[in-house]
Formats: structure tokens, sequence, C-alpha cells
């Protein structure tokens, strides 16, 4: 038995000084059998359900290159920084099969994730055996699905996106898209090209706001025919949100998504010279300072439901540069799932912007809700999984890639101060990380999700 004492659990009902009470893999309600009792003092520190990533790219090839964090690396710094459960994306090759893709991300992650994972599988060949093969997937614990909008090798047609929304819906599964539309994204890039527009500053204008607004808006349409639930992955913009807003009251359910850099960047990252604005280089781009004040504010007042990283690293030196003469040859994606807990607690909860209760909702229990696993995983009731993440706020100190467990060689919030870290993680009951380091696994296990989402 384990038992943490002295710490502020936070969960739904609030925060409450109390003893948690670990028995092997579980929360327990009290001492119970008895036996040898270890304590952990967690006296100044809060107590969070392991926080969860629902949107990590590891080891993802996008064609050009694979990113530069693959399971071991990913899931270390992840767990270090206090996530515990990772849901990654099996990518589905066009004219392979669904059960390919997660076949090969089994391989990936099985025995080599020091953080619990699943996966969700993206969509990008949509034909009869596609449809075919999807109960299946079911069967074994994938009850989430992605399809992009935007990115000629992964995107499917509205007309797919319908017929996949249907069928996912009849399985009682969710299913997560990329909204940017793809034929204004290419057409805006070829004309920034062929005006010489070579540089990074161009990628922000190649991708502006309506072209997610109205991706969002094609969704909202989709999902009402579909009556199928969705789920809005990354979302960047008020436009967006305002679709999102004006779909909502007409019953569709929706799902929002959005990330840190969204939350703390400024499309200001851009005219960084010498090439680094190459490292800020993700689809959607970083928005102004007007869309993060709005992103904040509808997480304040409920209308997003989830922070997740869109993990996909790629290294400065090498991949980034693969654009340094054309914008559009960067390799898309941030790292994050090392600091997302810690950058929403500073610039979050010490912000006064979220509370804490609002924090372990965000990062920990809607997600896990969401993606079948509650309460096995995001709670700190008995009979739930003993991940857990002591939280100092007394920590003071500055991010760095240097120290970083991510295997990347940039933060994209290198210099920014940070006002707490956990300083432990427990992974199904076993102490995996303390003070941002590792000193236990790769310990990872693989969790199978219920499709919860009901017709409606
Ligand atoms: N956008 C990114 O920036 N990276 C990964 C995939 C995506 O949609
Ligand atoms: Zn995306
Ligand atoms: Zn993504």
């Amino acid at each position: 038995m384990l038992c943490i004492k002295g710490g502020k659990l936070v969960t739904p009902a609030g925060i409450n000084e109390r003893d948690l009470w670990i028995d092997g893999e579980k929360i327990v309600s009290g001492e119970g059998r008895g036996g040898r009792i270890e304590v952990y003092d967690a006296s100044g520190c809060l107590v969070f359900p392991g926080f969860i990533d629902a949107h990590t790219h590891l080891e993802m090839d996008n064609g050009v290159t694979v990113t530069a964090d693959d399971f071991p690396s990913g899931s270390a710094a992840a767990l270090a920084g206090g996530t515990t459960c990772i849901l990654d994306f099996a990518t589905q090759d066009r004219g392979g099969a669904l059960r390919d893709a997660l076949d090969r991300w089994f391989r990936l992650a099985e025995g080599r994730s020091y953080c619990d994972f699943a996966f969700h599988i993206a969509v990008t060949d949509w034909n009869p055996s596609t449809k075919g093969e999807l109960a299946d997937i079911v069967r074994r614990g994938v009850t989430s699905f992605k399809v992009y909008m935007a990115y000629d090798n992964l995107r499917l047609t509205d007309e797919q996106m319908l017929e996949l929304l249907k069928a996912t819906r009849e399985l009682g599964c969710i299913t997560g898209v990329h909204c940017e539309l793809g034929d204004e994204v290419n057409r805006r890039v070829r004309e920034e090209l062929s005006a010489g527009h070579m540089d990074v500053k161009y990628h922000p204008l190649s991708r502006p706001n309506e072209v997610e607004g109205r991706a969002v808006r094609r969704l909202m349409e989709l999902a009402r025919e579909s009556r199928s639930p969705v789920w809005v992955v990354h979302l960047s913009t008020r436009e967006g949100l305002a679709e999102i807003r004006a779909a909502r009251e007409k019953g569709v359910a929706v799902l929002v998504e959005t990330c840190p850099q969204y939350l703390t960047l400024t499309e200001e990252v851009y005219i960084k010279p010498d090439f680094e604005a190459a490292k800020y280089v993700c689809s959607p781009p970083i928005r102004s300072r007007e869309d993060k004040s709005e992103l904040w504010k509808a997480i304040k007042g409920g209308e997003v439901d989830i922070i997740s990283t869109d993990h996909c690293s790629y290294n400065f030196a090498g991949q980034k540069e693969l654009g340094r003469t054309d914008f559009s040859k960067i390799p898309n994606g941030l790292p994050g799932v090392e600091h997302r807990p810690a950058l929403i607690w500073t610039y979050g909860v010490c912000r006064g912007k979220i509370t804490p209760v609002r924090m372990a909702a965000l990062l920990s229990e809607n997600p896990a809700r969401a993606f079948g696993i509650y309460p096995r995983k995001g709670s700190l009731e008995p009979g739930s999984d003993a991940d857990i993440v002591i939280w100092d706020p007394q920590f003071r100190g500055t991010l760095t890639a240097v120290k970083q467990l991510q295997k990347v060689d940039y933060s994209p919030w290198e210099g920014f101060a940070l006002e707490g870290r956990a300083r432990a993680v427990f992974l199904r009951g076993e102490l995996c990380a303390e003070n941002g380091r590792i000193i236990k696994g790769p310990c990872g296990r693989y969790v199978p999700r219920r499709a919860t989402w009901r017709k409606h």
C-alpha cells in the first residue's frame, strides 16, 4: 500500500487536502487490507490525476521526413512532464488497410513506451474495404478516427468524409478533423510562391483565419447531416469558434480541442530573423493576440473541452531546414508533449485565467471521457488507475531545450518562465518520474477504449 499524504487533491468537486491511498495499480478508498504502508509526503503540492495528451504524432512519416521523436523519447518526455497517457495517431497508408496502420503503431509502442498509450486512426483512403474494417478496429479498442481536410497526401473529399462520419456514428465513435480547406491552402501557397514569396513569413499568410473558419463551417454541416459527433482538432481562430458556437446552438455534438501554442504564442514569431521563424511552422499557424485571447475566453466559458499538444517534432537542423528557400517545404509541426502541463499551469492557472480544477478537466478528465477511458483514467476516485501527478507550485525555472527529454533540437518556448512542475509522477502506482527526469521504465501499456458516443 502507498499513501500520498499532505497534498491537495484536485478533483471535479474542488481542491481538498486528504490522503490518497493506492493498492498495486489502483486508487483505493483507504488502508483496506493493511500490510506494509509506504508514505509519500506531498505537503505543499497539488495532486492531479495523470494528464492525458489526446493528440500526438510520434514516429510519423510525412512522406519526406520522419518526426524527430519516436515512442521512447516522446513518451518519456510526456511522462517526465506529468502526462501519463498519450493518444497517438496511427496513420493509414494510401491504398493500405487500417489494420496494417494499427499493427504498425502497436509495434512502435509496445515495450517502448514510458507512459500508457492508445491510438486514434487517421483515415487517408476511404473505400469499401476501409468501411468494412471499422468494426474490427473498434473491437481492438480504437474508438476514434481522424480526417484531414488539407494535405494532398492525407485528405479525404467531403463526400468520403460524410460517409465515414455516418459509419463511425453507427459504431458509437467520434471523428476528429483537421479543419483547413485544402484547395484554398494550395491556391494561396501557389500564389505566394509564384510571386517569389519564399520566406517563412508567407506560411501564415497562405493559411489565414478564414481558411480554418470555412473548414469548420463545412465540417459543422457534415456533422449535422450525418448526425455524428465530431472533434475539431487544434482550433486556432475566432472564426472557427464562431462556427462552432452557431452549430452547437443547432444541436451539433462537437468537441473542441486547442493547444498550448495557440494560447501562449502570437504571429510575431514568424518575423524572427535567420530562419528562426521556421521553428514555429505548424498548421494551422500561430495566430494573432486577439485569437489567443478569444481562445482563453472560450476556455474560461467552457466552450473548449480539451487541451492537447499536436506534438509533431522536427529538428531545426536538417528537417525545418528543408524549407530554407521555400516555406512550403518546411515540415509542419511543433514539439510540446513534455511541457503542456507546465505551460498551462504557468500561463493559465498562475495568470488567473483558469483554476487548477479546470486545468484538471481540460488536461485529464475531459479527454478521458471523450475518448472512452474514464474513469479508468482522468480520475482520482477509488477504482481508477493510480496515475498521479504530484505538482510543485513552488518550482521556478526556465524552459530550455538543453534540458528537455524530447529528442528535438529546440523548443518553441525557449526562455519562457515556468512557475510549477511535476515533482513526482506515478504510473499505475509506480513512481516513474521525478523533477523532469525518468527513474523507471519503459512501463507504458496499451489502453483499449470503449465507444461511448451514443447516437443522438
Ligand atoms: N499539423 C502540424 O503542424 N503537424 C502535424 C499535422 C498537422 O496537422
Ligand atoms: Zn492537424
Ligand atoms: Zn495533428
